[in-house]
């Protein structure tokens, strides 16, 4: 798959009253350089219409669209990938359902990123690093050292992700982490494109 350093997730609670597209595009604007369509409360109509004005954004500025679980969905609108829970549907499954799409799978400890990794990931998420209020059904964090774990295990590109601030980014990218993900601290952002900034700043070690 292409790389990628940012990854922006939508989150739209985060963001009352301000549009998803509108938001997601300042996120690109600033930097974000792949997408995720989250969304575990829309029904299914809302859900086609703002994942089809996602991806219609996505091709305006050639990035990846990947969608959250629903393979249905990511299929309809032709995302580039899904990503994948531990729960959700198996690695395998989904590989036969999706061709040579992106398929992305949550991780939270070495066993599953090993496991995702031999299966076929494209990458895996790692985390959550800290406690986050973002989702509902999270594990407990599981900090620093499995990023340090995952930098030195995995070979497939990995991306840490829950709880990660502009305030705390630097001591994930210490531990290995070259690819970040964060919902809450980009889009309820005043200046989610300026948020954005400051984090490929720090990935680039500018900030
Ligand atoms: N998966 C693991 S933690 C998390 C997801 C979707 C939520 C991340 O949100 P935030 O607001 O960046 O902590």
């Amino acid at each position: 798959m292409r790389d990628f350093r940012l990854y922006a997730i939508t989150g739209e609670n985060f963001h009352p009253g301000r549009e998803l597209v509108e938001v997601m595009e300042q996120a690109i604007i600033g930097g974000a350089d792949i997408i995720q369509y989250r969304d575990k409360t829309s029904g299914r109509e809302d859900r086609l219409r703002k994942a089809k004005a996602l991806r219609e954004l996505t091709r305006k500025y050639d990035i990846p669209f990947i969608v959250n679980d629903d393979v249905d969905l990511a299929l309809e609108v032709d995302a580039d990938g899904i990503h994948l829970g531990q729960g959700d549907l198996p690695l395998e499954e989904a590989r036969r359902r999706v061709g040579d799409k992106v398929i992305g799978i949550s991780t939270h400890a070495i066993e599953e990123a090993l496991l995702a990794q031999e299966q076929g990931a494209d990458y895996i998420g790692a985390g959550p690093v800290y406690a986050t209020q973002t989702k509902a059904d999270v594990v407990d964090p599981v900090g620093l050292d499995y990023i340090r774990e995952v930098s030195r295990q995995i070979t497939i590109p990995f991306v840490a992700i829950g709880g990660i601030k502009l305030g705390n980014v630097d001591e994930v990218i210490e531990a290995g982490a070259t690819r970040v993900c964060a919902i809450s601290e980009i889009v309820s952002s005043d200046d989610v494109a300026g948020a954005c900034r400051a984090f490929i700043d720090k990935l680039e070690g500018k900030g």
